[in-house]
């Protein structure tokens, strides 16, 4: 083949968000502007990262993808790399990319120094929805701040791209397809999209007690893929792995629109999984099973659901820490040995979560002796600490749970870690005795730790000017205490004070990057917290999100329902940042 360069001029807004670059599917079709990211990326990686390398492509197979991959392989063959990895038909979770780059060796001995992932997660596909694209680094995590910065300055200089004159490849059939370039050869793999990440799971869980688990007829289950990328891993594990009927499997077909869905797991967009659950204004005569669980487009998210409960992802991390060694292989001595278990004992903070997630983990952390860090928003942030052997189990309040398996959020992960969880706490329930439930596991907790009830408002597609002022006036009234206190006063007597206020900003610990304005905060003397944030996962206008979160430790109290418990803060928080004035919205277009 020939390799060209190809004369191109800038677009605007190319900056990455909190997880790449996400735009209407529309603005992704304009000539060159796929191509202007790509290249700018290429630009912005060291040599050694781009000639003679080997890269992942692929993503959660929505509308576009295919196009997008077979630009990228011409454009990676342009640029003078070696390789590309494609996962068959396109598929590649985001979770099996980190574990792809970190953990796979390709026919001819390779090994993938990077990826481009093409997703928008969450947020719906088609002709009229969105499109996404990010770069994974060679330890499998998200590219950092200090290159998305160069990649968007690079945005906004870009003269020209380079392709190669390739046919498009077979995407659909496993094997290798070879081209002679300028440089050499340049191969596309493509290769099976479960069997690395399948592979990966059969060494940190034990997947014989989680199958006798799935095989007792105590035990029900359910899993919703809502149509993304999940289903092309929940078929491979829960069910030929795991024993589970395939009846339990719901959307799991992946869909270029996601059957015209929004694959976010949650109580809004999950519909169909939290009806099956006994959640909501189901009234099926049908007994829910006893676990259900979904996953986001790209699968990095999970909900977990028990019969007729809903466990907050704050709560999910916390759980899952709380009962790491003792349910996972890979937290106890069993996989990597003594080394690991050491760490586990020693390490000084072990548990991270993002800024606006629920202090639950805090709390256990104090109880298990272990300090723990807060990050910014976004899974990239966990990294350098993950890398630096700071960081072991992670999770944040969007659906998001992992560890250090890979460097993404992982949601199939977080279900077989709770089906851990499940097995070993019945262990000795399975062939008489009573089952110990979902429920049962997260009461349990909230009795020895106490309850952090929680609650995230999103208001979705506001106006862009809006949304700043409204922030920028929370900004300049944080200044004041005195004046929040007369104010929250004013609103609700029955709130604590405001004792703390600031501007989130966060101090790398390894790299010592500083990443500012990540969110405000108020923080009240009985250990509430508000918190204020603007998206960056949205495309168009933009999205207000407002955290929620109050501490009850009294036993006797925590089992209320979350949305009464925090209405007077909602109160408050609505109050206080006078939302309707400044948005025109009477109420937020999703809670979680
Ligand atoms: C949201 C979540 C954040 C998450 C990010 C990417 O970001 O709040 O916790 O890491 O999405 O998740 P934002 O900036 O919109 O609040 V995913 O599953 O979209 O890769
Ligand atoms: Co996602």
């Amino acid at each position: 083949f020939n390799v060209s360069g190809v004369e191109t001029t800038p677009f605007d807004g190319q900056k990455p968000g909190t997880s790449g670059l996400r735009k209407k599917v529309k603005v992704f079709k304009q000539p060159n502007y796929l191509e202007n990211f790509v290249q700018s990326t290429f630009n912005a990686l060291t040599p050694q990262k781009v000639r003679g390398a080997t890269l992942v492509v692929s993503g959660d197979g929505r509308y576009f993808s295919k196009d997008a991959i077979q630009i990228i392989i011409k454009m990676a063959a342009g640029n003078g790399v070696r390789r590309v990895w494609v996962g068959q038909n396109g598929l590649l979770s985001t979770p099996a990319v980190s574990a792809v780059i970190r953990e796979r060796v390709g026919v001819d001995g390779s090994r993938a120094t990077g990826a481009f992932i093409l997703t928008a997660s969450h947020n719906p596909g088609g002709p009229n929805e969105d499109f996404g694209i990010k770069y994974n680094m060679e330890n499998g995590g998200p590219a950092p701040e200090g290159i998305t910065d160069e990649i968007y300055e690079n945005t906004k200089a870009i003269k020209e791209y380079l392709t190669a004159d390739l046919p498009d490849v077979d995407i659909t059939a496993i094997g290798v397809t070879s081209f002679g370039g300028p440089d050499g050869q340049f191969d596309v793999e493509v290769f099976d999209s479960a069997s690395d990440y399948v592979k990966l799971m059969k060494s940190i869980f034990d997947f014989e007690s989680i199958q006798k688990l799935l095989s007792s007829p105590k035990f029900t289950f359910c899993y919703d893929a809502l149509h993304g990328v999940a289903g092309a891993y929940a078929k491979r594990i829960f069910v030929e792995e795991l024993g589970a009927q395939e009846s339990s499997l719901m959307n799991c077909v992946p869909k270029e629109d996601f059957g015209g869905g929004h694959p976010d797991p949650n109580l809004t967009y999950a519909k169909e999984l939290v009806a099956r659950m006994g959640l909501g204004k189901s009234n099926s005569e049908v007994e829910p099973p006893e676990f259900g669980a979904a996953a986001d487009g790209d699968a990095d998210r999970n909900m977990i659901l028990g019969k007729r409960f809903f466990v907050t992802p704050s709560d999910s991390v916390s759980i899952i820490a709380a009962n790491a060694v003792e349910a996972i292989p890979y937290f106890s001595a069993g996989l990597k040995g003594v080394a690991r278990f050491y760490t586990f004992l020693c390490s000084p903070s072990l548990f991270c979560v993002s800024m606006p997630t629920s202090s639950g983990l805090d709390i256990v952390a104090k109880n298990l002796n272990l300090k723990f860090f807060e990050v910014p928003t976004g899974w990239k942030f966990f990294g350098n600490l993950m890398d630096a052997g700071l960081c072991s189990i992670c999770g944040e309040e969007s659906f998001g749970t992992g560890s250090d398996h890979i460097r993404e959020k992982d949601g199939i992960w977080a279900v077989l870690a709770w089906l851990s969880i499940l097995a070993f706490k019945n262990k000795e329930n399975l062939g008489g005795g009573e089952l110990v439930t979902v429920e049962d596991i997260v009461r349990n907790h909230w009795a020895t730790y106490g309850r952090h009830y929680y609650t995230r408002y999103d208001y979705e597609n506001v106006d862009a000017g809006a949304a700043k002022e409204l922030m920028a006036y929370l900004v300049k009234l944080q200044s004041s205490l005195g004046e929040v206190n007369e104010i929250v006063s004013g609103i609700r007597s029955d709130v604590s004070k405001v004792v703390h206020a600031d501007e989130f900003e966060y101090k790398d610990p390894i790299d010592g990057s500083i990443s500012k304005h990540q969110g405000i905060r108020y923080l009240f003397e009985d250990g509430s917290r508000l918190v204020f944030r603007l998206s960056g996962t949205g495309s168009e206008g933009a999205t207000i999100r407002l955290y929620i979160e109050q501490y009850e430790k009294d036993p006797s109290k925590t089992g209320r329902d979350s949305q009464d418990a925090l209405a007077p803060l909602v109160a408050v928080a609505l109050g206080l940042s006078k939302m309707q004035e400044f948005t025109g919205r009477s109420a937020p277009t999703v809670i979680t």
